[in-house]
């Protein structure tokens, strides 16, 4: 596999939900040497630093939506940058809580629609993350970015999805934690939805492989958003929403292994990282090993399977 342009965009967005910390992630994955972990793998790294919202006004306290002007205002700059760093290289959104993932996966989007080329989203994720502003209960924004990039209704001044992904092309593995709302809207949609039953009793190599495959079939754009909570939070206890029942580390090695073997990514979030939270930084290292195998770190060099 050739070495890759890897664009390290900061995203410290921390308006996604009420608990604070999130901010400072794009430092901790910097501080556990994502950059170099990325050099050594033979790739060539830019690190863009840190973005910033575009301006916005004060967010109402007693609104029911937590920091909406500001999580639009995110939505703008990332969408923007998302579009742009697509014709420089692989971007890798370092997070930031997951209401980044609405401007990033609009952004990609955008760039593949001017492509001509269909785009993919891979969620792995504990939640669905997809309430609208409307079904929401919680009025945490981070619990929605999957509605806003499919084209929902309901989220009222935030940028017009011009491209919206097709509900076809998105798969969410690591499901255990879905509200009512988001089920029925889950069931009645198109999206490929892997629960961790599922993973338990067929592996979670089987919808990983289904799912590379039409990507590869409709030489589509591969878009990876990674929530820390897909792991375990034995293994990963830096976030605030922990669901025990996650994947094992070797698991989503395994995931980021084949997404590496299939040359098919063309951006990544990591996303949801507290490091308030961390217990002496391993879960940002955690994250930066995973990141390393889905850019070419390997056991042994051997293909998993072809498809
Ligand atoms: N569904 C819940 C809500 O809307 C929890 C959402 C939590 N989201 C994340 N990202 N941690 O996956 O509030
Ligand atoms: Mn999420
Ligand atoms: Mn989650
Ligand atoms: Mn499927």
């Amino acid at each position: 596999m050739p070495p890759k342009t890897c664009i390290l965009i900061g995203a410290p967005v921390d308006s996604g939900k009420r608990r604070r910390g999130c901010l400072m992630g794009p430092d901790s994955y910097r501080t556990a040497g994502l950059r170099e972990t990325l050099v050594d793998l033979g790739h060539d790294v830019v690190d863009q630093g840190n973005l910033a919202p575009r301006p916005f006004k004060d967010d109402h306290p007693d609104h029911p939506l937590f920091a909406l002007n500001e999580t639009i205002a995110w939505t703008q700059s990332l969408a923007d940058a998302a579009e742009t760093a697509m014709s420089e290289g692989v971007p890798i959104f370092l997070g930031g809580d997951h209401a980044l993932s609405a401007g990033t996966v609009s952004g990609v989007a955008a760039h593949a629609a001017k492509q001509g080329s269909p785009q993919f989203v891979l969620w792995l994720d504990a939640h669905s993350d997809f309430h609208t502003p409307l079904s929401s209960d919680s009025g945490n924004l981070h619990g929605t970015p999957v509605a806003y990039f499919s084209g929902a209704d309901g989220f009222d001044g935030f940028p017009e999805v011009a491209h919206p992904v097709l509900q076809t092309n998105i798969c969410i593995i690591g499901l255990r934690s879905v509200d009512e709302a988001e089920r029925k809207a889950l069931e009645a949609s198109d999206i490929h939805r892997h629960d961790m039953r599922e993973i338990d009793e067929s592996g979670i190599a089987k919808p990983l492989a289904a799912f590379l495959k039409r990507v590869q079939q409709a030489n589509g754009q591969l878009h990876v958003s990674l929530d820390v909570d897909f792991l375990d939070p034995d293994v990963a206890p830096a976030v605030g929403t922990t669901v025990p029942g996650g994947a094992t580390v070797r698991e989503a090695h395994l995931v980021m292994e084949m997404l590496h073997d299939s040359g098919l990514v063309t951006s990544m979030d990591l996303v949801e990282l507290n490091p308030f939270l961390d217990d002496r930084g391993r879960t940002a290292k955690v994250m930066v090993d995973l990141a390393a195998s889905a850019f070419g770190r390997r056991i042994f060099d051997r293909r998993t399977r072809s498809y």
